[in-house]
């Protein structure tokens, strides 16, 4: 028999489970007790695993969770999550029972969307609803009043529909320069108060706008890359008033170690050429893992020392010249410490051009996700979820 939850090749991500708690209480503790957090645990809890974060933040001071999709959300539900969950995205009118069944609120933003719920919606059906304003995100979102206001009466005027929230998402919370958010917090602020009743949860921050602007707190903030340990932005990172503490790592090991000869060549193309006599390695991660071609170059961690990939990454494997010779089996830490050293996530974003948001997402499901509590793995591939499951 398979045993659920093992893995059978050494590369794995450890996600440390005491960082996102201590991540959660330092912004909890920052926070005034009626501003609840939303954890937004969308994407697989960007790349770390929906479950065993949704639960860590849960313990740690958020109250409610937040995905992008209906599918995100119930895939909470079915793991055995009770907390209120919201769907920040758009989702289909179709599936409104199905929300409400499963007491999940989804997000609202046009009038015609609503009729076409309420003709899917069984008669006993009760179903939350937040309001998505557009304040200059451009993204989904009601942009004028009228339409608001319209919502919200269709909203009220059928009593299977609750009007629990109204929102609105920041485009440049994370940069020092706060003039276009102050105007959409401006504009939030008018769209609010055009309402004829306030919902009992009003929400816009994101992580930056959370740390960073008390008055945009509302009643709830909705808290994301922070909770992982991450900086919203570069741009603020020396400025963030908490330690962040980093969850996501991830290692493999190494599954052959040689001498290779000076002019001898390396991986596709041969675009690699040895300089000396050197000891490479290989190990079993590669493009098809998330760990894509561009980390050609990168270091990597072995013996707590910085070594580089040599030649092209392949779909499963990458090869590294090692800083000596050392054995089979070695662990080598792609993303995360190693004693003194360390490759943080920003480390690789840089490398990639991008933001650090993008590398835990990057790391394909492939890879498990291991848990890690007081410093010990308590959970491969959330095999541990609660037998009824
Ligand atoms: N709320 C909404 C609507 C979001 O889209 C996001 C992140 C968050 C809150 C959390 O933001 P934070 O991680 O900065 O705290 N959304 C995205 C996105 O769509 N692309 O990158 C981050």
């Amino acid at each position: 028999m398979i045993e659920h939850g093992l893995f059978y090749r050494d590369t794995w991500v450890e996600v440390d489970l005491d960082c996102i708690t201590a991540n959660v209480a330092a912004v909890r503790k920052r926070l005034p007790a009626e501003v609840t957090i939303i954890g937004v645990v969308k994407a697989n809890a960007y790349g770390h695993g929906d479950y065993q974060t949704a639960m860590a933040a849960l313990n740690a001071g958020a109250s409610m969770l937040a995905v992008a999709f209906m599918d995100e959300a119930l895939s909470l539900r079915v793991k055995g999550i009770n907390a209120p969950i919201l769907v920040l995205g758009a989702s289909r009118p179709e599936d409104v029972t199905i929300a409400a069944k499963n007491n999940i609120i989804l997000t609202v933003f046009q009038r015609e969307w609503i009729e076409k719920a309420q003709s899917f919606l069984a008669a006993n059906a009760n179903l939350s609803l937040h309001i998505k304003v557009d304040t200059g995100m451009g993204r989904i979102g009601v942009r004028n009043i009228e339409e608001l206001r319209e919502i919200e009466e269709a909203i009220n005027k059928d009593s299977r529909l609750v009007f629990a929230g109204v929102f609105t998402h920041f485009a440049t919370a994370d940069e020092l320069d706060n003039h276009y958010f102050l105007d959409q917090l401006e504009r939030f602020d008018e769209m609010v108060s055009s309402l004829s009743s306030r919902p009992p949860c009003v929400h816009g921050s994101n992580s930056a706008a959370a740390l960073r602007y008390g008055k945009a707190n509302f009643n709830a903030i909705r808290l994301g890359i922070v909770m992982y340990g991450l900086s919203p932005s570069q741009e603020i990172k020396a400025d963030l008033p908490i330690k962040l503490e980093e969850a996501f790592s991830l290692h493999s090991k190494l599954t052959q170690v040689k001498l290779i000869k000076r002019g001898e060549k390396i991986s596709y193309g041969g675009t690699y050429e040895a300089e000396q006599d050197e000891w490479v390695g290989t190990i079993p991660i590669g493009y098809a893992d998330g760990w894509i071609r561009r980390l050609q170059d990168q270091e990597v961690l072995i013996d707590g020392i910085r070594s580089p990939i040599i030649g092209r990454i392949c779909m499963d494997q990458t090869i590294v010249r090692l800083p000596h010779q050392v054995e089979v089996g070695t662990v080598v830490t792609l993303i995360g410490k190693q004693g003194d050293a360390a490759v943080p996530i920003d480390e690789i974003a840089d490398k990639l051009d991008t933001i650090n948001y993008e590398i835990p997402c990057l790391i394909s499901s492939r890879v498990p996700r291991l848990y890690k509590k007081g410093g010990e793995i308590i959970d491969l591939n959330n095999a541990l979820l609660p037998k009824n499951n």
